[in-house]
């Protein structure tokens, strides 16, 4: 059985959020952090990166990186959410190395300034880090419009790798103002996988 390192609460949501999706039988370890670091040994002994999430395959295949991750099990246990030909394997892989590259940080900042910063929180921090999310989520509304998903005419990885990474905008007061991504995202967070990870995360 798959087993999946990380609380729901780290980039592990990511992955739980597509195991949910495809009904893959996995075991979740629930490590968590000290001090913002991951200490468990179990972790350390098999990730050189020490961070989560990390998974072990039933066959051994050790793999981190969450968005990877999810591209490794569409891969190898098919089914809708895998391309199905090789343009959409490009667009899963393009969407999910823009998130990481161009979005991924905009929004952790933003969800740091709003939520996490020590009170009193900085109304300037936050509105400056919501400046820096314009570009990239008119980018992406604009990439939407006209489409339900990101790389094909059905939900996808793709959608799950940019969706789950966007999770604090979720809480973004500004996002309707992306009217395409507000759809999408509603449409994405709102299957019973992804209302089952909220849960796993937020309670
Ligand atoms: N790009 C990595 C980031 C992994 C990451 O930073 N994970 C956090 C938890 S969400 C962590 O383990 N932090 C501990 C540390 O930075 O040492 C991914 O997407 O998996």
């Amino acid at each position: 059985m798959i087993k999946l390192y990380g609380i729901a609460q780290s980039r592990a949501v990511r992955n739980l959020w597509l195991l949910e999706e495809m009904g893959l039988p996995y075991e979740q370890v629930k490590v968590g952090f000290e001090n913002r670091k991951v200490t468990d040994p179990q972790v350390h002994a098999i990730n050189p990166n020490r961070k989560l999430p990390t998974i072990v395959d039933d066959d051994g295949t050790v793999l981190f990186e969450s968005l990877a991750i999810n591209l490794y099990l569409a891969d190898k246990y098919g089914g809708a959410l895998k391309w199905a030909n090789a343009a959409e394997a490009g667009h899963c892989y393009q969407w999910s190395l823009w998130a990481a590259n161009e979005i991924e940080l905009k929004s952790q900042n933003w969800g740091y300034a709003k939520f996490v910063a020590p009170e009193p929180r900085d109304p300037k921090a936050i509105a400056a880090a919501a400046a820096e999310l314009h570009e990239p989520l008119s980018i992406l509304d604009g990439a939407l419009t006209g489409k339900h998903y990101l790389a094909a005419d059905r939900f996808t990885v793709a959608d799950i790798n940019v969706a789950s990474v966007l999770y604090r905008l979720i809480f973004f007061e500004d996002l309707h103002k992306y009217s395409e991504v507000k759809a999408w995202m509603d449409r994405c967070w709102g299957r019973p996988a992804a209302q089952k990870c909220r849960k796993m995360r937020e309670s």
